[in-house]
């Protein structure tokens, strides 16, 4: 039995499901056939695949680490398994209509922020006893900057004030890892690597995040074409999800990884 050293199945299990889930009916179903010169299409298919392909990987991967580190493996399996299914969506909808996917991709970071909110309490969380107040204020700025977003981009709100609701959202997380309660948490004690979990998670914040208002603003406020626009703001987040949940969780996976494997002397 190939299995017999691991002890635990559960990782294979969930990885089998998940891939049967993705390789549902309807991703098979449609006529339509993806054009050549569709570049924005084509980058759909290409990350829907890449999402499919790192959850397998997560999940899997949970039997090489400690048991504290497990959790943020399966976290960030389910943050690229909930983004894969809306990327069939979306990829769907882009390649039938080429227009913008907004209600999918907004549903998808209305579960995958908090799921990544989630990670970043657990990286605080390897370092020391964090408030849980702190959870939620980050829940609570995710929520004011997407729903902001949502209204601009649905159009029930002009652009430039839903754009503004958004950035104040976002700001407020900037606030609470760079200012409040959560930067006070000091990384002194913790060994080097979750030292460079704790400042990447800054980083993806601040950097990784701040792709997601440039996209809007070529889709919305730039002025440019309807097409070219729609082309660039969905070229944008999509390379802004490529960073910010498999390149992100590649990493959590290192640092859990060199965590977990005795050091060679
Ligand atoms: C996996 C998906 C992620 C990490 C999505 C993150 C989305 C944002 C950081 C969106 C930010 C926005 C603003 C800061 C201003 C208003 C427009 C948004 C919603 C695109």
């Amino acid at each position: 039995m190939i299995f017999k050293k691991t002890g635990s199945k559960l990782p294979y299990f969930l990885g089998t499901i998940s891939l049967f889930a993705l390789s549902s009916s309807e991703v098979w179903a449609s006529p339509v056939v993806l054009k050549s010169d569709d570049f924005v299409g084509i980058s759909f298919w290409l990350i829907s695949m890449a999402l499919v392909a790192s959850t397998a990987f997560f999940f899997l991967e949970r039997d090489r680490v400690k048991p504290k580190w497990k959790t943020s493996l399966t976290v960030s399996g389910l943050v690229t398994l909930v983004a894969a299914v809306h990327y069939f969506y979306m990829r769907e909808v882009w390649v039938m209509t080429s227009s913008t996917p907004t209600v999918y991709r907004y549903i998808d970071w209305l579960i995958t922020v908090p799921l990544l909110i989630v990670e970043f309490y657990l990286i605080l969380s390897a370092i020391s006893k964090v408030p849980v107040g702190v959870f939620w204020r980050l829940i609570l700025g995710a929520l004011v900057m997407l729903v902001g977003g949502y209204l601009g981009e649905a159009g029930y709100v002009s652009a430039v004030p839903a754009f503004v609701v958004g950035m104040l959202g976002w700001a407020f997380i900037l606030y609470e890892i760079f200012a409040g309660e959560a930067s006070q948490i000091s990384a002194n004690k913790a060994p080097e690597s979750v030292k460079s979990a704790f400042s990447l998670m800054r980083w993806i914040v601040t950097i990784g995040w701040a792709i997601y208002p440039v996209g809007y603003y070529f889709g919305y406020l730039s002025g440019v074409s309807a097409t070219e626009s729609a082309n660039v703001l969905n070229i944008i987040y999509n390379f802004a999800d490529v960073v910010n949940k498999i390149a992100f969780g590649l990493v959590i996976w290192h640092v859990a990884v060199s965590e977990s494997e005795p050091v060679q002397h």
